[in-house]
């Protein structure tokens, strides 16, 4: 069997302002394709890439999700103790932040999220088109996650800049990665900054992991790592979680008016956004071994690109995957990824995006685009720049 070699570059500008034009491409030219450009392997079906997340310890997360292998490149900032991490370190760190990110916690400041969701949604009823980025999408985690965590007063403005950055270092050393890292510089001094015990207010996500610490299950270097990965994973992603949510629904009015004769559907709708919206487009593995997968054998060491959104849109697992349908179901996707890393925040993600439904089911009866919406291009999120909308009063 021979394996597909292609030309296509998934990190070119085109091709990350318009991902999905170029997935069957990827998912047709076989299991497992040839990434000329990179000298890595890809995969774009579902049922490989499902596979792949699941068998960690043959695709393993330790060398790097990103391009850059840490086995031979040294990585652009400490290693995650959580993404970049394998078995046995991953177990414990895993293992201690499954019990901060509780649903008990969540549970218990859900009803603090609604009632800011709807408070800021009321101020943009009925007052003509705005853009749903700034006002809502970026709004509603800043205003809920760094009250979340802990985090100290002022400077609040570094979180996005520095998950931008951080999402773009997964791919190659392209200019959008070059423009990032220069526009966080003082954004990466913040966030480190941030992370310290003494700068945690009490009553926070924060101070939860400093007291695995005192337990003595990491030490309190680890326990800074982990508090940066809660800034670094759950603001970007929810920002564009969102704005794709309102996105979705104000390009689909009919889906909607479906979701508003029918609000028990919200939660449904929440996980095909998330299926559908392709947010985290890819993430990387390094093989730990040579491995076949469908009749290619896959050398040791070798980076494989996995194509989260391509998978969450096969037509060999989905029926009319491009469709946007609040009444399918999306369970299975893997917008979250899957198996041990599956996202530590997904219940976090889950509830915000609950939070601005109900508020504008309850408030609005039309989100009417008032321009199209345009892409700020990333590296490895789908991301929005602008998306012009007017919420017509219920
Ligand atoms: C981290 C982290 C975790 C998940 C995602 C991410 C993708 C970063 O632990 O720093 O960015």
């Amino acid at each position: 069997m021979t394996m597909a070699s292609l030309a296509f570059d998934p990190f070119a500008d085109d091709a990350l302002a318009n991902p999905f034009a170029h997935h069957a491409g990827l998912r047709d030219a076989g299991a497992v394709v040839w990434l000329e450009r990179y000298g890595c392997f890809g995969m774009a079906r579902y049922a490989e890439v499902r596979a792949a997340l699941t068998d960690w310890e043959t695709f393993i997360s330790g060398r790097g999700v990103g391009l850059s292998d840490f086995a031979h490149e040294v990585p652009w900032r400490s290693v995650s103790l959580l993404l970049e991490t394998d078995p046995p370190v991953h177990s414990r760190t895993r293992g201690i932040m499954n019990k901060v990110v509780s649903l008990s916690t969540l549970r218990a400041v859900q009803p603090m999220w609604q009632r800011l969701a709807g408070e800021l949604v009321a101020t943009l009823v009925g007052s003509g088109p705005f853009d749903a980025v700034p006002h809502l999408a970026e709004a509603i985690p800043l205003a809920i996650f760094p009250q979340l965590v802990g985090l100290r007063d002022g400077g609040d403005e570094h979180l996005i800049p520095y998950g931008t950055a951080a999402f773009n270092a997964f791919g190659p050393r392209n200019r959008l990665l070059e423009q990032s890292l220069n526009q966080a510089e003082g954004a990466t001094a913040w966030v480190m900054e941030s992370c310290r015990r003494d700068r945690l207010k009490p009553g926070g996500l924060g101070e939860q992991i400093f007291a695995a610490a005192d337990r003595g299950e990491c030490d309190e270097t680890e326990a800074e790592r982990l508090v940066r990965s809660l800034l670094t994973a759950g603001v970007d992603t929810t920002v564009n979680g969102i704005a794709n949510l309102i996105h979705a629904f104000a390009e689909h009015p009919e889906q909607w008016r479906k979701l508003r004769a029918q609000p028990d559907l919200a939660r449904k709708a929440v996980e095909e956004s998330l299926r559908w919206g392709g947010v985290i487009q890819t993430f990387f593995r390094t093989a730990s071994r040579a491995v076949e997968v469908a009749g290619t054998t896959i050398p040791e060491g070798s980076k494989v690109l996995l194509f989260l959104a391509a998978a969450n849109r096969d037509p060999r697992h989905w029926s009319e995957p491009d469709r946007f349908d609040i009444t399918r179901s999306a369970s299975g996707h893997v917008g979250f990824g899957f198996g041990i890393h599956q996202c530590l925040g997904q219940m976090v993600a889950r509830f915000e995006a609950e939070a601005v439904l109900a508020a504008l089911i309850a408030q609005v009866a039309e989100i009417r685009p008032a321009a199209p919406a345009t892409r700020r291009l990333n590296n490895t999120l789908f991301a929005l720049g602008t998306v012009p909308v007017e919420l017509i009063a219920a």
